[in-house]
């Protein structure tokens, strides 16, 4: 998969692409990460990507012509993109279906936006989404573009090494994960859930099944309205509401 970002700040990406998952990924050719310097694409002698806004105010505004021809360059360079993303807090909220969705894309293009924004017509005409990593403001489109590109890469094929990993993360089934444990199984009297040592492999599957449900249940309420639970799952949805009733706390409130 290519993944060509451009941005004012190409030591920013390119310092982050040196270690883990995405640095293995590149060396063993399954992605192809290019950082590409805005000002490369300008035409005037002081290299020169903003302006000031029309209408006035504060701040200034990166120009539409070093983006575009920046577009069109990667696009000469390494074949047309499969999206043009401009991450900005008033895109769509980034998720793990977005991140899916992506990572079955060959070649995607990241624009990176600093100072107070981007000409609109960028947007308008040659990006193809629009994409939020949250609710606040980040002082550039780096970090939103580095977010973006560690959670589409782990969905492209032998990047992550081992397949299962990523069917266990959060969000694949619609729940949060399970907790996780290893040696040793007591460490300053802190127990590890017996379960985990008894050998018994279908157990393990049901307390993790159970724990993952409980997790989301307790933290993010709102997921489980959203997952797909089978008969057993929303039988332990009653007993943890059950719980809770019994508890007293009554219903709680969703984050958002
Ligand atoms: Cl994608 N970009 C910027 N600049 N700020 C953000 C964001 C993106 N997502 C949330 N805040």
């Amino acid at each position: 998969m290519k993944f060509d970002i451009v941005t004012i700040f190409p030591r920013m990406i390119e310092a982050s692409l040196e270690d883990g998952v995405v640095a293995r990924a590149r060396a063993s050719g399954r992605l192809d990460v290019r950082a590409w310097d805005l000002r490369e694409f300008t035409t005037d002698r002081h290299k020169v990507v903003d302006d000031s806004p029309f209408g006035g105010g504060p701040g200034m505004v990166l120009k539409p012509e070093p983006l575009v021809r920046a577009v069109e360059h990667i696009g000469e360079a390494r074949g047309r993109p499969g999206a043009v993303i401009l991450p900005t807090p008033q895109g769509r909220r980034f998720c793990h279906d977005e991140a899916v969705r992506l990572s079955r894309l060959s070649h995607v293009v990241v624009l990176c936006g600093r100072y107070e924004g981007i000409d609109d017509r960028v947007r308008a005409h040659v990006a193809t989404d629009e994409i939020s990593i949250g609710d606040y403001v980040l002082s550039g489109g780096e970090l939103a573009a580095l977010v973006i590109l560690d959670a589409v890469a782990r969905f492209v094929p032998g990047v992550v090494g081992d397949d299962a990993s990523v069917e266990g993360d959060s969000f694949v089934r619609g729940l949060l994960d399970h907790p996780h444990y290893t040696r040793p199984a007591e460490f300053r009297g802190w127990c590890v859930p017996e379960v985990l040592l008894s050998g018994h492999h279908g157990a393990v599957e049901t307390w993790r099944r159970r724990e993952a449900l409980r997790v989301t249940f307790e933290r993010r309420p709102d997921l489980i309205d959203r997952a797909v639970l089978d008969a057993e799952q929303r039988r332990w949805l009653e007993e943890l509401i059950a719980e809770r009733e019994k508890a007293g706390k009554g219903v709680e409130h969703d984050r958002d």
